[in-house]
C-alpha cells in the first residue's frame, strides 16, 4: 500500500516518473557495486536529517551526473532500525528536544495549541513517515532520478535501502508523504539533492 498521498504536486510527479524508472534500479542491500555515494535519511516530526558516511550533517547532497547513490532511510524513533546503523551515523542525529527545536525555524506557529502539543499528538497518532524523491521542479518531464515513497514506520527494524542512477541534473525534494500531524505540509527538503 501507498502512504497517504496528500500533495497534489506528487500525483504529478509520478506521472512524471513513470517514464524515467530506469533511474531507479531497486533495492539491493549489501551490494556495494557501483555506488559512488551513500547517505543516510533519518526521517522525524517534522524533517529529515541528512547525513553522510563521515557521519557529518549535510544541508545538501551534490552528485555528478550518472552517479548511483545508495540512501539508507530510517524513522528516528525507530529503535531498532536506529541501533542497525553505524555508530557514526547513529551519533550524528540529534536528540529529540534538538529535532523539535528545529520545527520551529522552519515551520509557521500553529493558530492555535503549541508546537509541543502538536507534536506529541503527532507522536502518538501519526508516528509514521516515508520518503520519497522527485524532482524539485516540474521541469524534467522525462524522468530524472526519483526515488518512489517508502514506507518509515516506528515500528521498522531495519532501515530501508535503495539505490539510485542521478541520471538527470538538477535539484531534487525529498518529501515526506504520509501524513504526520501539523507539521507534515513542511516536512520536505527542497533541493537537498543536487545533480551537476
Ligand atoms: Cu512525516
Amino acid at each position: 500500500m501507498f502512504p497517504t498521498v496528500r500533495r497534489r504536486e506528487f500525483l504529478t510527479a509520478v506521472g512524471a516518473g513513470i517514464a524515467g524508472l530506469s533511474g531507479c534500479v531497486g533495492n539491493l542491500p549489501g551490494s556495494s557495486g557501483g555506488v559512488d555515494r551513500t547517505i543516510y535519511v533519518g526521517a522525524y516530526h517534522w524533517g529529515f536529517i541528512i547525513v553522510n558516511e563521515s557521519g557529518e550533517e549535510q544541508d545538501r547532497i551534490s552528485l555528478q551526473r550518472n552517479d548511483v547513490l545508495r540512501v539508507v532511510s530510517f524513522n528516528t524513533l525507530a529503535s531498532e532500525a536506529v541501533q542497525s546503523l553505524p555508530a557514526s551515523i547513529r551519533e550524528a542525529v540529534p536528540d529529540h528536544e534538538a529535532l523539535e527545536e528545529r520545527n520551529e525555524e522552519h515551520i509557521p506557529a500553529p493558530s492555535d495549541g503549541d508546537f509541543h502539543e502538536l507534536l506529541e499528538e503527532a507522536n502518538e497518532q501519526y508516528p509514521d513517515h516515508s520518503l520519497a524523491i522527485m524532482p524539485s521542479r516540474q521541469v524534467h518531464m522525462g524522468g530524472g532520478m526519483m526515488m518512489h515513497p517508502v514506507s518509515l514506520p516506528q515500528n521498522a527494524t531495519r532501515p530501508i535501502v535503495r539505490q539510485l542512477g542521478a541520471t538527470q541534473r538538477g535539484g531534487y525534494t525529498l518529501s515526506c508523504l504520509t501524513h504526520c500531524g501539523y507539521g507534515h505540509p513542511y516536512m520536505e527538503i527542497d533541493g537537498g539533492i543536487v545533480v551537476t
